[in-house]
């Protein structure tokens, strides 16, 4: 599934040089000079807001505001892989993480070291997708969908004393882990829960029997499209937030008739990218619907869920996955995500942040990420 690239000559350009500095620009590219945009400056840009840094490819921003003060964006570290594209995904060939941080939102943008590289995690095979953060008393925990040694994703955790690396990764994946995009969130009573999954090239579809299913029959969606759509799963984690501790449960997303939405939903049914946050008691699971391109979300009274189907969070991007966090900073609430304004290119994402309003009822208003087109 593709979607026309940009037509900018000035943003080839600049995806040309990110290439050349691929496959991971080190620490000091942050004080490099920009390969910024300059040539478009006479252009209106289309976009609602424009990519967070220039000198390196981000997407699946996972942001949090710890207890500095500062944000912290643990993203995907796109870069040319060179693989063919494919409804799988194959192209997503990343192998790092860098952390981003700034003080506020619009403020200076560091691009910090490697914080953790495939060739450090001993199970990896590869493809290290989209990671999460958290933090408890005084260590901070990367979450990391990756594919082991037999193609099978698995989520992986490593630690830091600091936020932004290097993180230390465990010997193995979490136990019982399987499909991509963790996110971790933290509870009023200091409770951490983690959510996981996505479907086709994220192989959410292949564990529908509780066993790893191989083959191309499995490679979308299950088939029938009157059934219940694919769920996610979620489970609280361990004391050491190293393990799901309890039995992994489906996140179920229901319609406004309190049924689950339905696998051919494809407008509203789950296909990756869970995030969870809490606004005024409410429990709002957001996530991406895939190959229709939205984010959307839908809300609960505990982090169990079930949760029921509200809206749309955000209109299609530029490029093929969209994928999200939401978080709060001095009182005004933001969404990070991405799209491909510099490269035009599916698998070659930068991140953004806009900020997110709320209605008086907690209703979203949806975000047009395109105003301008
Ligand atoms: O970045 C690789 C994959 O693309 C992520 O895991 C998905 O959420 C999608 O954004």
């Amino acid at each position: 599934m593709k979607r026309p690239a940009l037509n900018f000559v000035s943003a080839i350009a600049i995806a040309a040089a990110l290439a050349a500095c691929a496959p991971a620009a080190p620490a000091d590219d942050a004080a490099a000079p920009e390969a910024a945009p300059a040539e478009e400056s006479a252009e209106a840009s289309p976009y609602l807001s424009e990519p967070l840094v220039t000198e390196i490819f981000t997407a699946d921003p996972s942001a949090h505001v710890w207890e500095d003060g500062r944000i912290y964006i643990y993203p995907s570290h796109d870069y040319e892989a060179g693989i063919p594209e494919d409804d799988l995904g194959s192209h997503f060939g990343m192998r790092d993480y860098h952390v981003l941080s700034m003080d506020e939102v619009g403020g200076e943008v560091t691009i910090h070291p490697v914080a953790l590289d495939q060739d450090d995690v001993p199970w990896v095979g590869r493809q290290m997708w989209a990671p999460d953060a958290a933090y408890k008393d005084g260590t901070y925990y990367l979450y990391f969908p990756a594919k082991d040694k037999d193609d099978i994703f698995r989520i992986g955790v490593a630690t830091s004393d600091s936020p932004v690396g290097p993180f230390t990764p465990q010997a193995e994946p979490m136990e019982g882990s399987y499909s991509i995009d963790p996110a971790v969130f933290q509870d009023d009573d200091g409770s951490y829960y983690i959510y996981v999954g996505g479907i086709w090239g994220g192989q959410l579809q292949r564990w529908a029997t509780g066993e790893f299913i191989a083959g191309p029959e499995l490679n979308g969606d299950l088939g029938d499209d009157t059934a219940p759509a694919i769920a996610p799963y979620m489970a609280k984690l361990s004391e050491d937030m190293l393990q799901m501790a309890e039995p992994k449960r489906d996140v179920m997303i229901l319609d406004e008739t309190g049924n689950p939405l339905l696998a051919g939903d494809h407008d509203r049914r789950f296909f990756e990218a869970p995030w969870v946050f809490k606004k005024d008691g409410v429990y709002y699971f957001t996530y991406s619907t895939g190959d229709t391109h939205f984010l959307q979300y839908a809300t609960g009274d505990n982090p169990y869920g079930p949760f029921t189907y509200q809206g749309k969070i955000m209109d299609p991007v530029e490029g093929w996955t969209t994928h999200h966090s939401i978080f709060e900073k001095d009182g005004k609430w933001y969404l990070a995500y991405h799209d491909v304004q510099l490269s035009g290119q599916t698998h070659l994402r930068n991140a953004k942040i806009t900020e997110l309003t709320f209605n008086e009822d907690g209703s979203i208003v949806t975000i047009d990420p395109m105003p301008g087109k």
